[in-house]
């Protein structure tokens, strides 16, 4: 996965599967943290650059929210889009976000920080992946 560490047109390509009546083609880059960074952490920020073929895929970008209720006594864990859903998105889009407000909420308990880049379409398709970069400031 080496390819997906500098911005080349070097790319991690994943072909679609079929899913009941679609095509899903998903990779999920994701970066792991210690305890110590994670408890001083302030920031997480993540930056894309890539695309999927076919003129009418549907593309998003999701990280995992690891977030628990205040109000209920149970996990609202769930992945939460910060990109997308673009349609047709060919050519390589540059796609960056950052979260300086609750930045621990993006890291599992075992310090895990996991991306989602998917697409979806009605015919066989690929992600075409140039690049992800995580960055933690702590
Ligand atoms: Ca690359």
């Amino acid at each position: 996965m080496s390819r997906l560490f500098t911005n080349d047109s070097r790319r991690v390509e994943i072909k679609a599967v079929r899913s009941g009546a679609a095509y899903v083609a998903e990779i999920q880059p994701y970066v792991a943290i210690t305890a110590v960074e994670r408890s001083r952490l302030r920031k997480v920020a993540i930056a894309h650059d890539g695309n999927a073929s076919g003129s009418s895929t549907l593309s998003t970008l999701a990280i995992y929210n690891h977030s628990a209720s205040q109000w209920e006594n149970h996990s609202t864990s769930q992945w939460e889009t910060l990109d997308g859903p673009g349609r047709g998105v060919t050519g390589d889009r540059r796609f960056d976000w950052s979260n300086d407000v609750s930045p621990t909420d993006y890291v599992s308990a075992t310090g895990e920080v996991r991306l989602s880049v998917k697409a979806t379409a009605t015919s066989s398709i690929r992600t075409r992946t140039d690049f992800v970069r995580f960055v933690v400031d702590y």
